[in-house]
């Protein structure tokens, strides 16, 4: 079977939940052919579980539907970014010397944590020191966070409407605090924009996980291949 083949059947896999077990063994054989993991996550999985969300906003499929694909998703994940993995080990010495630091997590009220755990991965394996909080974070954990290791950027997931103004809350407590000039933030997330970025004066809004690690480079004044 080509690539490409291993990769539709992968996607198809996630659509028709077919289980976090069936997905990791397909993941295995794209690995061992060689294809580039971040392409295959961001072209093909990403969307595969999207497909899945949009299934459940038209009543075709249920929460469950949606867990079964995050479970693939995160399996899929898993296999195929364990070479980006250990790419991120050798770079540790790299990031001792550079010591970029990156608090990120989940806003408050928001379990969504695929996408960050991707961002968090892809920031690690271009040797950024991130502290990753987890998910359903708040406003105060982030600004503690950032303040006890000394942080360059804070990074703010969400994924629902609803939890969309706890990044507002956020840079507002930065301000209240008189630190916000001491940090870079940036946001992302499903419903979030660059329209929505600059409106709670964050300083970047990054669309998927490759552009949140140039977005980062960027505003600390690096650029990366
Ligand atoms: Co939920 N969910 N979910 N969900 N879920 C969505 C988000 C939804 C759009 C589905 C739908 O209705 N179409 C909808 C939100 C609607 C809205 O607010 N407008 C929704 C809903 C309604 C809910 C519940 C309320 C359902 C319910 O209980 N009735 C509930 C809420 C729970 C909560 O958070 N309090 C809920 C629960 C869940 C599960 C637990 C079942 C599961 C999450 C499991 C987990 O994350 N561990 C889940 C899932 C899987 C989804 C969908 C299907 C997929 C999300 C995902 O992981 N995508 C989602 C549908 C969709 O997205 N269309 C949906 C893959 C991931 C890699 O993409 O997270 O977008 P994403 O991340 C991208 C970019 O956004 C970006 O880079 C990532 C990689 O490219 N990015 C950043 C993300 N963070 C970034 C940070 C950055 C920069 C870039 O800088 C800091």
């Amino acid at each position: 079977m080509s690539g490409e083949d291993l990769v539709k059947k992968l996607r198809e896999a996630i659509i028709n939940r077919e289980g976090a077990e069936v997905v990791r063994g397909m993941a295995e054989e794209i690995a061992q052919a060689g294809i580039d993991a971040v392409e295959v996550i961001q072209n093909d999985l990403v969307p595969a579980v999207k497909e899945v969300g949009d299934r459940f906003e038209r009543g075709e499929y249920f929460l469950t539907d949606m867990m079964l694909a995050a479970e693939a998703l995160e399996a899929a994940t898993e296999v195929l970014t364990h070479n980006l993995k250990e790419e991120g080990k050798r770079a540790f010495e790299d990031r001792i010397r550079t010591s970029k630091k990156v608090v990120i997590g989940v806003v408050k009220g928001d379990i969504h944590d695929i996408g960050k755990n991707m961002v968090a991965l892809l920031l690690r394996a271009n040797g950024y020191v991130v502290s990753d909080l987890g998910k359903d974070v708040s406003a105060k954990d982030f600004v503690d966070e950032a303040e006890k290791v000394g942080a360059h950027v804070i990074g703010l997931s969400a994924l629902l409407t609803t939890t969309l103004p706890f990044q507002g809350d956020v840079i507002n407590l930065l301000s209240e605090k008189g630190v916000r000039g001491k940090y870079k933030v940036i946001v992302g997330g499903g419903p979030t924009t660059s329209e929505w970025a600059t409106s709670i004066g964050a300083d970047g809004w990054a669309p998927d996980a490759s552009n949140a690690v140039r977005l980062v480079a960027e505003l600390l004044g690096g650029s990366i291949s």
